[in-house]
């Protein structure tokens, strides 16, 4: 049963239903709205019970909630994902910590690297796909989180905790995780897509109405799955065949997005997309007719982590957020409204069942699913091949 009283105000905020999406045009005029929330959040700065800056674990940490911070200011700087998060959590964030948060947002690994290695920028937080974290490492890119300041590190689930990128958490903790596949217009296109090729080859009825990621591991990953080959091949013939096929289908295509597929899809412009499992069940959240499919000759499955870059000015209230949406209850919040993986299963009983229960966001263990390594050479050739591709 939920209750809606005042003593218990994080599950007060959780009655009703998101209904903005923090998305590629929207972000802009929902910061404004945060910090107008953030002015008329707590001044106390803390609400106990809540287990994120409960008064124990801010003396524990032995101070005031800046504890932590290069630059003794209650901000934070997030830079995430378009459409990766609900309406609500950061508002509600910004009333329970007293800290005001700068949003801003990307749609790609390439174009988040490509900011971090451009030099120093103000950001707190950063949520790359866990495949590229080793090259983070390598570059120096990111540092170790506070983890004295975020008890809710045991509500992982131990997948996301005994991993080959990060063992134990120590620069990373997970944010959401999904699959990538295909989003359709049953309308349009017919129930029976099932497979890569309705993207890769598609029909000339479809033409002009088909969208690839704008992305280059999940083009490359999924361009060699759909060829048969590995999905993490750096065999020149196996890259070349997938320039090849890419470019041999690009005047069908409508172009390569990352953010934008998930208005076109909606609004019924794009029949075919290939796409995120839950930016297609934002899609489909607008518009009844698109459907989700994770193609028969199986498809890559990411975990997007959140890291903190190497001097960002305000680490520890980076790990105040961190252990707030390590919270089950923030964790149902974001997830039912994104439509991705929750890493906390202690969330999935506050999840609707028709999430929890659906095998395109929860895939059963037959599911092809694959993981990219990037390690070595393999994002440079990648990078070649998709540029040889789009360009
Ligand atoms: C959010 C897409 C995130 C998934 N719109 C890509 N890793």
């Amino acid at each position: 049963m939920v209750r809606a009283g005042k003593e218990d105000p994080e599950l007060n905020m959780l009655v009703g239903p998101p209904d903005r999406r923090v998305g590629r045009r929207s972000f802009l005029q929902v910061a404004g709205l945060l910090a107008a929330a953030g002015v008329a959040g707590y001044a106390g700065g803390t609400v106990a019970g809540l287990g994120d800056d409960t008064p124990a674990a801010v003396q524990a940490a032995g101070g005031p909630l800046t504890v932590g911070n290069r630059r003794d200011e209650r901000v934070l700087n997030i830079y995430n994902w378009s459409d990766y998060i609900d309406d609500r959590t950061i508002p509600l964030f910004q009333a329970t910590s007293n800290l005001r948060v700068n949003y801003d947002v990307y749609s790609s690994n390439e174009d988040l690297l490509a900011r971090m290695r451009s030099g120093p920028t103000n950001y707190d937080i950063i949520v790359p796909t866990s495949w590229f974290i080793p090259t983070y490492l390598k570059l120096d890119l990111i540092e170790p989180l506070r983890q004295d300041l975020m008890p809710n590190l045991t509500n992982l689930d131990k997948e996301f905790v005994e991993t080959d990128y990060d063992p134990g958490n120590r620069y990373t903790v997970p944010w959401q995780w999904g699959t990538s596949g295909i989003g359709f217009n049953r309308k349009e296109a017919g129930d029976e897509v099932d497979s890569w090729a309705a993207v890769f080859e598609p029909s000339s009825a479809m033409g002009g109405r088909v969208t690839l990621l704008r992305e280059v591991t999940e083009l490359i990953g999924c361009a060699l799955i759909y060829l048969g080959r590995s999905p993490n091949s750096t065999r020149d013939a196996d890259l070349a065949e997938v320039v090849k096929l890419v470019r041999s289908i690009k005047p069908e295509l409508k172009g390569f997005t990352s953010d934008t597929y998930i208005d076109e899809l909606a609004a019924g412009e794009t029949w075919l997309a290939q796409g995120w499992s839950g930016d297609v069940f934002q899609a489909r959240d607008q518009n009844q007719d698109v459907s989700y499919v994770i193609p028969k000759e199986g498809t890559l499955q990411f975990v997007d982590v959140i890291a903190v870059p190497k001097g960002a000015p305000h680490p520890g209230n980076a790990a105040r957020f961190m252990n707030y949406v390590l919270h089950p209850k923030v964790q149902a919040r974001i997830s039912s409204y994104v439509s991705y993986g929750t890493p906390v299963s202690l969330a999935k009983p506050l999840l609707p069942p028709d999430q929890t229960k659906d095998p395109a966001i929860y895939p059963p263990a037959e599911t092809k699913l694959s993981i990219v390594t990037l390690t070595g050479q393999k994002l440079e050739k990648w990078q070649a091949a998709y540029d040889e591709i789009v360009k």
